[in-house]
């Protein structure tokens, strides 16, 4: 059974993931009608990612004796100045999401959660993989200016499917 601490962090998440999802919905959305279709590619896919770690919250939470409330969710931007100051908004985002999940496993010590506190280190794993997978775009960015974006968005796809496997399995 879940302490009630835990249960309420564990809900923050829900939302926090379910927002990710849409932001990265929306960006995609932005970067298809941009002319960008490989960036819109990497980002369907991550919002898809989001949706799933949303669902793992979800399934966790009911699977513990709690109940998982589904939220509504904010609006995210629609509008993006560009490329670059897109995957600026994906990192910063990600580092708050790594913030986040840090705050749950300090919750779960301080409730002594052990099995939460186990469940939820793929998220902290998860969390470095997917900064560091961001920080590489950025890098990228960077070499290629912003005369290759053509270029960039042919091969981003090939980034993705390079780190795919350290996906998170239920
Ligand atoms: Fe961005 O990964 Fe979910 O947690």
């Amino acid at each position: 059974m879940l302490k009630d601490k835990i249960e309420k962090i564990l809900n923050r998440q829900v939302e926090r993931e379910g927002y990710s999802s849409l932001l990265y919905l929306s960006m995609a959305s932005w970067a298809e009608t941009s002319g960008y279709p490989g960036i819109a590619d990497w980002l369907y896919a991550q919002s898809n990612e989001e949706l799933d770690h949303m669902l793992q919250f979800i399934h966790y939470i009911n699977d513990r004796g709690g109940k998982a409330v589904i939220p509504g969710l904010e609006t995210p931007p629609n509008e993006f100045e560009g490329i670059r100051p897109l995957f600026e908004a994906v990192l910063k985002h990600e580092q708050f999401i790594s913030a986040s999940i840090n705050e749950i496993v300090t919750a779960c010590i301080e409730e002594q959660d052990h099995t939460t506190n186990n469940w939820i280190q793929k998220f902290v794993s998860e969390q470095i993989e997917e900064e560091s997978n961001v920080q590489e775009i950025l890098d990228k960015l960077s070499l290629v200016g912003s005369q290759n974006l053509y270029m960039f968005d042919r091969d981003i796809m090939d980034m993705r499917n390079k780190g795919e496997s350290t996906g998170i399995a239920e």
